[in-house]
């Protein structure tokens, strides 16, 4: 072999102070044995930029200005500049081809992790981020103090479309403001999607009346693209406000299309995350979860999935803070191997949800941890109530009082035999 045949130094530059109006994407990345931390890092900014694995005879000028750099090296993490000539005005799947995209299958790197990304204002502009924003729900739900609370009938899936409603008027009544659908359920051939959202509106409607609040759901709208555009016009004609999309598994291209349409029928959209912990929960690989927030919020989701750090599913208290400042925040400050510094602009703020293994007695830790800005989901933990759904709704509301009032459940529970009752079954248990 004779000859340079590859270039990957040329990507890295420890002196490179990164412009304003550069893309900053922090990595965890780990080589392969006998590739050099140069190399490495070199190579996660070529082949997410405008490098390849060999020389070229011949390239434009241009292309020097479009190269990533390589700028900060710190054990194993390294900061990586891309000019913002890469990338395309408003496409976020782009961005995630280039920043997310092959450099997680070379061989030359073991492990690498995207840990989050600063977009630069001349960035974010292009998008319209949520149409609501949490101050928008709130008056939409007339609900301002406290987190919004919402149930999934439980088991997941396998009711019919009236046996739903029935669970979900009872979910209403005992103080829940929504009623939600789980992320596997759509439109299936016991429980139709038209249906549902026929049977559940009158239902809606009563329990509105009868309790004198605002009362909502999370409809599933999930499958192509045009099917969730008929679904959400469905959705609006019978008076919802809300749909539901499962945001991982439908991809970004879908949501920035089902944001627009959802907008126009001021419906706000509820996004669960399922699949997210294929690519989040290994430390070392994939992206974090904070950095699919970003990506959520941006594209314009009014709420998103986040995690609960006490209830049954993976995700450590310091994700779920760094998530829950992602969506909410006007401006994120950098915090080490978690979050770099991120200036909202004009993008409206999201709700964090957390969900998961939760039951009365885990309200108060909660709370603690994301605050009252919050969407709230106990469902298993209300419907396995020993007196059924509504008494599990009211201990739920109960322990959410209790938490906002300073007083502990113990002393709440002697006046409300449904907290009582939820706190003798399942105590201050941490779910798994
Ligand atoms: C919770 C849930 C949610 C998860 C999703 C479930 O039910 O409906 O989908 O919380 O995970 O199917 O497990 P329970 P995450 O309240 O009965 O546990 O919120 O972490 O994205
Ligand atoms: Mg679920």
């Amino acid at each position: 072999m004779s000859g340079k045949v590859g270039w990957y130094l040329e990507f890295v530059d420890l002196s490179y102070k990164p412009a304003k109006d550069d893309i900053v994407c922090l990595f965890y990345f780990e080589p392969e044995a006998g590739i050099s931390v140069k190399e490495a890092v070199g190579r996660i900014a070529s082949e997410s930029s405008t490098g390849t694995w060999t020389t070229l005879f011949k390239m434009p000028p241009r292309m020097k200005k479009l190269q990533a750099t390589a700028f900060h090296i710190e054990g194993n993490y390294v900061k990586i500049a891309y000019p913002i000539g890469l990338w395309e005005e408003g496409n976020a799947v782009q961005l995630l081809s280039g920043i997310a995209g092959n450099i997680f299958g070379m061989k030359a790197i073991k492990n690498l992790r995207l840990i989050d990304a600063t977009l630069p204002p001349s960035y974010v502009r292009n998008f319209k981020g949520p149409h609501h924003g949490i101050d928008g729900v709130r008056r939409m739900m007339k609900v301002y103090k406290r987190p919004l609370t919402g149930a999934v009938p439980k088991p997941k899936i396998g009711f019919s479309a009236a046996e739903h409603a029935a669970i979900g008027f009872e979910t209403w009544m005992g103080g829940f403001d929504f009623v939600k659908d789980d992320e596997n359920l759509t439109s299936t051939s016991f429980n139709r999607f038209d249906e549902r959202v026929k049977l559940m509106a009158p239902l809606r409607d009563k329990a509105e009346k009868l309790t004198g609040e605002k009362k909502s759901a999370f409809l599933n709208i999930t499958a192509d693209v045009e099917t969730m555009k008929k679904r959400a016009d469905l959705l609006h004609e019978y008076g919802w406000n809300y749909a539901m999309i499962d945001v991982v598994v439908a991809g970004t291209a879908s949501v920035m299309t089902m944001r627009d349409h959802c907008s126009d029928l001021g419906l706000a959209i509820h996004a669960h995350r399922a699949m997210h912990a294929a690519f989040d929960r290994n430390p070392k690989h994939g992206l974090t979860m904070q950095f699919l927030a970003k990506m959520m919020r941006l594209i314009g989701v009014t709420q998103l999935h986040s995690g609960t750090a006490v209830g049954k599913l993976v995700g450590s208290k310091r994700e779920v803070t760094a998530v829950a400042d992602v969506l909410r925040e006007k401006k994120t400050n950098a915090l080490p191997g978690v979050l770099l510094d991120q200036e909202w602009g004009r993008i409206k703020d999201a709700f964090p949800v957390s969900s998961g293994g939760l039951h009365p007695g885990l309200v108060p830790d909660v709370i603690d941890i994301y605050g009252t800005d919050l969407v709230l989901l106990v469902s298993g933990g209300i419907h396995g109530h020993p007196k059924g759904t509504r008494a599990g709704a009211k201990a739920a509301m109960q322990a959410l009082e209790a938490s906002m009032e300073g007083e502990t459940l113990l002393e709440k529970a002697k006046r409300h035999s449904e907290l009582r009752e939820a706190l003798e079954k399942w105590g201050y248990m941490k779910t798994k």
